[in-house]
């Protein structure tokens, strides 16, 4: 315990003291924080509510049912044509059981790129979605860097897959979800949105919303949405019955109680009007900081951003993502390498994902990006000691405290 509370210390305080600009992390609320250090860890609640395997649940079915219709909610759902489940333990599994109630093994799957910014459970080899399904995947157009819809509408029409995924994890500008949902209906496949970046923004109406569009909304909960680390699927009432069989008792054992109930204070914190203006807050730091990264002599990856992110493109600079990643994070700045649809190895990325959730939730505006950007030049173009900068850093940073 002494060791691991020295440990915990050590961790808080990297976080006060770094510039966080991974985009699919953030930092949550002491609420949020009460509620997964609660007992209500102690608990198996195999099941759903009313149908448990364990006695002593009823305050769990009181939970997750809140959990559930607060998510409704939420995203303005109605409960007659959606359903939701809470109990996934990451966005990970929610894809594989999602793909698992739709799909048989060696059915077809068609999904987006990692190196183009989709994920891994898109259909990439290493993947258990590459490997139990046969597989197809969509990039960007090389060119313009943009998803090229009448491209994914071909493939689509030739391969006959049973689900589309569209969804990013690095993809800087908006989707339109309209078009995969339109491209599904005419291949007669299923479509799931997984909106696990953009989840805040779309709650905000600041992201054309997929709902109208998809079968199924996979989202995790710790990225924009800005809750503990989880995931939740939404799904249309007729696929219900699959998807939870297929949550559980397919893939995974008793849900995590504390995560739920997180979740439920989450969704809480996130139907405030306050919470709108952070994810508006979001936008505004993403584009400023792209606007003054361009201006310090960065290229980006579609020259800007619409979202929370951007990526560099470092092979101008000759730079390496590693290397760009290892100099920030000894300056105290956290950006991750990350792979270009243009790399010549997927193993030497030449990308630098940066985005602002987090920054803007310790209370950084525009001016702050200014800030930002001029560090990231001066270690990256102007090869500064980031050791030197490090200490500039952690001065700039004191004056945005983070909620514990
Ligand atoms: N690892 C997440 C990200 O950084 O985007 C996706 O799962």
């Amino acid at each position: 315990m002494k060791k691991l509370k020295k440990l915990i210390k050590k961790e808080i305080e990297r976080q006060k003291e770094t510039i966080n600009l991974i985009p699919s992390e953030n930092y949550v609320s002491k609420d949020i924080l009460y509620a997964l250090g609660s007992p209500l860890t102690n608990k198996y609640s195999e099941g759903y509510p009313g149908k448990r395997y364990y006695p002593g649940n009823k305050i769990y079915d009181e939970i997750e049912e809140y959990v559930k219709n607060l998510a409704l909610r939420a995203f303005n759902l109605s409960e007659r044509e959606w359903s939701v489940n809470v109990q996934p333990y990451s966005g990970s599994p929610a894809n594989i059981a999602v793909y698992l109630a739709l799909m048989k093994p060696k059915e077809k799957l068609l999904g987006f790129s990692l190196t183009s910014g989709g994920h891994l459970t898109h259909g990439h080899y290493v993947n258990y979605s590459g490997k139990l399904f046969k597989v197809k995947q969509y990039s960007v157009n090389p060119k313009t860097g943009l998803l090229d819809y009448e491209e994914i509408y071909k493939l689509a029409k030739k391969f006959k897959p049973k689900v589309i995924v569209s969804g990013i994890t690095a993809y800087p500008r908006i989707i339109d979800f309209k078009k995969f949902g339109e491209i599904a209906t005419e291949v007669g496949a299923f479509h799931l949105a997984d909106i696990s970046h953009i989840a805040g923004l779309v709650l905000a109406k600041l992201h054309p919303s997929p709902f109208p569009y998809a079968d199924v909304v996979t989202t995790t909960t710790h990225k924009t949405l800005r809750g503990p680390r989880g995931a939740i699927i939404f799904m249309r009432k007729e696929l219900e019955e699959t998807i939870n069989k297929s949550v559980f008792p397919g893939l995974q054992g008793g849900p995590h109680n504390n995560v739920i109930a997180a979740m439920g204070i989450m969704f809480e914190e996130a139907m405030k009007k306050n919470f709108i203006n952070y994810q508006k807050q979001i936008i505004s730091n993403s584009k400023k900081l792209a606007e003054e990264l361009i201006k310090a002599g960065f290229n980006l990856w579609t020259n800007g951003t619409d979202n929370h992110l951007m990526v560099i493109d470092l092979k101008p600079l000759n730079l390496l993502g590693k290397t760009a990643e290892e100099l920030l994070e000894q300056a105290n700045i956290l950006a991750n390498r990350n792979s270009l649809p243009n790399d010549q190895s997927p193993f030497n990325p030449s990308g630098l994902r940066l985005g602002t959730p987090a920054v803007t939730t310790r209370g950084m505006k525009e001016r702050e990006m200014i800030k930002i950007a001029e560090f990231i030049k001066r270690i990256l173009i102007n090869r500064e000691n980031p050791f030197k900068i490090k200490k500039e850093v952690v001065d700039f940073l004191k004056n945005f405290p983070l909620p514990y």
